[in-house]
Order: structure tokens, then sequence, then C-alpha cells
């Protein structure tokens, strides 16, 4: 990792941090994601394996590029593209909301990318706006596949999930383990209100919360999620929320158009099974009134040929011997999957030695002429804190109507039930506040700034 000058953090969490770098062999702008020390900690060795395994197979204009792999010190790096921003700083900079045009361009884009990794049968499981980058001339990549996991044979349950709360659907929050695409299009969802408003459609605090968000403005759950919540040990002893005065979605967002509320609604589904296919999100009168899918097909061409010819001169892969060197059996089969901008040709030979720029020519090449890329089927256009309980200001005043008892502090649970009570509003609250009644409406943002987010990852191990 000698070779990259780091120039500023741009990002940390609970896999460690993301660093803005120069290559200063080629100038290449690149963003490293360096994971914590993996030997100490399964999960970050999970997360790093499992992003790598799915970025090899998802290669998509829509989605972030991963340019080379090293391990180094008991410590994984992913050396990715370098994109400039994220929407989660487009909504800081417009805290009101983005303007309609450049939603609509955003969300057409996300969706695609969705679809793209749909297709392949993997699910995101945390788009939020963080994990939307934005490149200069407006291409949008969808980034952090670290929790994203592939659809097993029908029926096969998932026993892990994560997401961040916000954008997480209520099969995740019952913890159903049954759950599928879907999850992703209800953060859709909550992503096209959110980039409208500036305002989070569901900003619950903790799991419970978040349910009662949903509830008040969607109604109640579905039978299945209603029995699901009851059996789930982290709800034992809380009763759902159960709404009479629901605060529908145009009701609370009266300007909004009805193209947009039409495709937010059909996203943010309370049953699963009736949210539509991303391919389907693509063909709503939101992307096809007034010729937008069409016109902007030929629009987002010229940029992704734009932003490829901005990157030429600086694209260089590479793996040295020496980052092999350093891991060995699964960890060095990563390392030698680096299959994508390889020539055949030269991959026995070097196998770690990678730097093939006639083939990322062919490829950005390949990659913008998005007609001939992913077929009509995903590709319908032909284009190419803590957690708290609340005090009694808060939203969770339906606890006292509805019953909710809340459980004694549990002294001896594990750190993980504990942390996981905390996550769905029943753990200790140190520090008490609901800083959706006491700040402005911009905080949201500050919150997570500060270190104490409200759209912290949550991991359950149902
Ligand atoms: C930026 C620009 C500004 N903030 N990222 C995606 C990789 C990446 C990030 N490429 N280009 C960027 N550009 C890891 C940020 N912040 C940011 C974005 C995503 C911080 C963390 C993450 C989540 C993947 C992850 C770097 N992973």
């Amino acid at each position: 990792m000698e070779k990259y000058q780091a120039l500023g953090l741009v990002g940390e969490g609970s896999y460690g941090v993301v660093t803005k770098c120069r290559n200063k062999d080629s100038g290449q702008i690149v963003a490293v994601k360096k994971f914590l020390e993996s030997e100490d900690d399964a999960m970050v060795k999970k997360m790093a394996l499992r992003e790598i395994k799915l970025l090899k197979q998802l290669r998509h204009e829509n989605l972030v590029n991963l340019l080379e792999v090293c391990k180094k010190k008991k410590r994984w790096y992913l050396v990715f593209e370098f994109v400039d921003h994220t929407v989660l700083d487009d909504l800081e900079a417009f805290p009101n909301g983005l303007d309609y045009s450049r939603v609509r361009k955003y969300l057409f884009q996300i969706i695609r990318g969705i679809a793209f990794c749909h297709s392949h049968n993997i699910i995101h499981r945390d788009i939020k706006p963080e994990n939307i980058l934005v490149s200069q001339s407006g291409v949008v990549k969808l980034c952090d596949f670290g929790f994203a996991r592939t659809l097993e044979a029908s029926g096969e349950a998932y026993t892990d999930y994560v997401a961040t709360r916000w954008y997480r659907a209520p099969e995740l929050l019952v913890g159903d383990i049954k759950y599928g695409k879907a999850v992703d299009v209800w953060a859709i969802g909550c992503l096209v209100t959110e980039m409208l408003t500036g305002e989070p459609l569901f900003p619950g605090d903790s799991d419970i919360d978040q349910l009662y968000h949903i509830t008040k403005c969607l109604g109640n759950l579905i039978p299945r999620h209603k029995e699901l919540f009851y059996k789930n040990p982290l709800f034992a002893g809380v009763r759902l929320p159960e709404v009479k005065d629901i605060e529908p979605l145009d009701r609370r967002y009266p300007k909004l158009s009805a193209a947009v509320l039409d495709l937010a609604k059909k996203c943010l589904q309370i049953d699963p099974g009736k949210r539509p296919s991303c391919v389907e999100l693509l063909q709503c009168d939101f992307f096809n009134k007034d010729g937008f899918a069409e016109r902007f097909a030929q629009e987002l061409k010229l940029k992704i040929q734009k932003d490829a010819r901005d990157n030429q001169l600086q694209k260089k892969s590479k793996i040295s011997k020496k980052d092999k060197d350093d891991c060995s059996g699964e960890e060095r089969k990563m390392l030698a999957i680096q299959d994508f901008n390889i020539d055949p040709k030269s991959r026995d030979a070097k196998l770690f030695k990678v730097k093939c720029p006639k083939a990322d020519a062919e490829k950005a090449e390949r990659s913008s002429n998005l007609s001939s890329l992913y077929g009509s089927a995903i590709n319908p256009f032909k284009i190419g804190p803590q957690t708290s309980l609340k005090d009694s200001s808060s939203s969770l005043d339906y606890a006292k109507n509805a019953g909710i008892v809340i459980p004694p502090i549990i002294q001896n649970l594990s750190a993980t039930t504990a942390s996981m009570r905390m996550n769905a509003g029943m753990g200790p609250v140190p520090g008490n506040h609901n800083y959706r009644f006491l700040m402005k409406k911009q905080s949201f943002r500050q919150i997570r700034k500060n270190g104490n987010s409200p759209r912290q990852m949550c991991v359950c191990q149902n």
C-alpha cells in the first residue's frame, strides 16, 4: 500500500476507515477502504471477504469499481475508484431537499444499479444516502457491499441480517428470516421522499420506534409480521404500536407530485410481496412521463463516457507479490480471483500482477455502450448511538397508550443481546433525549457526524 499517498479521511464505520489517496506512480485518485484487524474480528473478516466476492461478480456502471485487493499485516485493504461525493453530502448541502430533476436522475440510476444486483440474485441490504456515490458528471454508483448477500435456494432462511435502521423494511424489523429483494425496494421508497424533502422519512431511534414511524404512516403490519413480532424474544413484553389516525404519505407531503407519491407508495407497501421489482419500478410514470427515461438514457451514456475519459489516464490495476505473500488459503484465493480488467492471456502467467490498460480502455468503452449491456430484462430502456427509550415528549408516547412494558435492565446479558435489546428500543437509557423534538431538521445529519448516529448499522443475529 506504500504506493498510495493519503489525501484525507472520507469515511469511518464499524468495518474500518475509508481514505482518499493518490497513486504515487499513476496519479490516479482512489478510495482505500481499510478494514479493522480481521484476525480478532470474525465479523470484519466476513464482511471484507463478502464484499470482495460480491464486487467481483458485480460489474456495472452504477456500481462502484473495485480496483485492487491487498492484505497486509492482518488487514484487508480494498482499493476503489474515487467517486466525487455521496448523496448524503448532497443532502447536507441542500437540507431542504434536492430538486426534482436531480432526484429523478439519481433515482433512475440507483434503481438500475439495484436491478443489476437483483438480476444476479444479490440483495444489497444497506441502501442509504451514504452508500450512494455521485461522480462529478452525475453518474451514480452504489457502494458498500459488506452486508450484501446472495439469495440462496428459495425458501432458505437467512440467519443474519443488517441494515441501517431508517431504511429497514418491516420484515427485517420484526425479525423475519425469510426476506428478499423487496428489502432494497423499501429502502428506495425511504430514499425518494428524503431526497426530495431533505427529511428522513422514518427516523426511528430504536427498532420499536422505527415500527411506530412506519405504522403511523402506512397502517398496521401484515398478520405474518405481527406474529413474528410477538414471537421475537427481543420484543418480549412489548406490544406492537396500533395506530388509529394514520398520516398517509400524501397528507404528510402534499407538495410532492402524484408520480413521486405513486412510486414511493409502491415501494413502501407494508407487505413485501406487493412491492414491485426494480424493473417494474423503472416503468413507473415518474421515469416515463415527458420522455425522461429515453432522453436520460442518452445523457447518461455521455456522462459515463466523460467519466471514463477523465479516468483513463489514471487507470491502473495491480496486485503485488508482496501482498500475496501476506496471506493464505481462502484469502489468497480472494486476491487471485481478481479477474476483472485482466487480459485472460496474461492471467495464468502473472496471476498477481495485473496491469492491462488496453483491457481497461475496452471495458470503459463497453460499459459506455449501455444498449449492448445487460439485456432488456433488467434494462428496459436499452440504455445501456446510542439508542434510547424516550422521554415523555417523544413519539414513543404510544408506548404508554399501547401498554408497552419496559422490561427491567438485566445486568448479565451478553454483550450481543444487550446491544440487540438496545437497538430494539428496550435497553437502558443513558443520556436520554429525543433529537426529533429537540433539534432542527438539519441536525439529523449533525448527529451522524458527531458519531451518535441514528443511521448506525445494527447487526442482528436472528
Ligand atoms: C467518497 C466521497 C465522499 N465521501 N466517499 C466506496 C469507495 C468510495 C468512496 N469511492 N469513492 C468514494 N467517494 C468504499 C465518501 N464517503 C464514504 C462513502 C461510502 C464513506 C464510506 C462509505 C461506505 C466504498 C463504504 C470507498 N464502504
